[in-house]
């Protein structure tokens, strides 16, 4: 559970990080170079560096994460059917495992370029922010 200073702390932080569509396809490419067996979630991408479906699907995780810090008191309902995608279609396994990966890469990118921004206060608050996004992406598997 998030507690009120570090939902504060998120959605301040948030606010103020640059060109998120960017981090999010760096945190992606990292994910793929850092965990090659990801790869295998896409094999329909072109997974070089900067490709058109590097970027797009970097936005498209930035906006849900988007959606999620604006939802922080109900991620459940925010990401219900994110998460449903995520258990009976794309089947990403072992969960909790592989969905930990984006979340990870995610906060190299903040904190490569954030640098002092990016404090030991909100590095955790955001830590525990993206594990309990990444929890409810694994709730429905079975
Ligand atoms: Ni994920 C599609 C968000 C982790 C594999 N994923 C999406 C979409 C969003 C998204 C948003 C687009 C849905 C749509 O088109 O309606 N994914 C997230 C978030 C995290 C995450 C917020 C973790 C924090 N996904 C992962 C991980 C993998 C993954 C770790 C695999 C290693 N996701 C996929 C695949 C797709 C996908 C595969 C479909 C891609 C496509 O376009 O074909």
């Amino acid at each position: 559970m998030l507690t009120a200073e570090e939902k504060k702390l998120i959605c301040r932080f948030w606010d103020k990080v640059p060109q998120k569509d960017v981090f999010g396809a760096e945190a992606l490419y990292r994910m793929f170079i850092t965990y090659p067996q990801t790869k295998t979630y896409f094999p329909h991408f072109d997974l070089h560096h900067g490709s058109d479906q590097i970027r797009s699907h970097g936005k498209k995780v930035v906006t849900a994460l988007d959606n999620a810090v604006k939802c922080l008191d109900n991620l459940g309902q925010a990401l219900s059917e994110l998460s449903s995608l995520h258990a009976y279609n794309l089947r990403v396994d072992p969960p909790r495992f592989a969905l930990q990966l984006l979340s990870q890469c995610f906060q190299v990118v903040l904190a490569v370029h954030l640098g002092t921004e990016y404090t030991p206060e909100v590095h955790a608050a955001f830590d525990k922010f993206l594990s309990a996004v990444a929890a409810v992406l694994a709730e429905k598997y079975r």
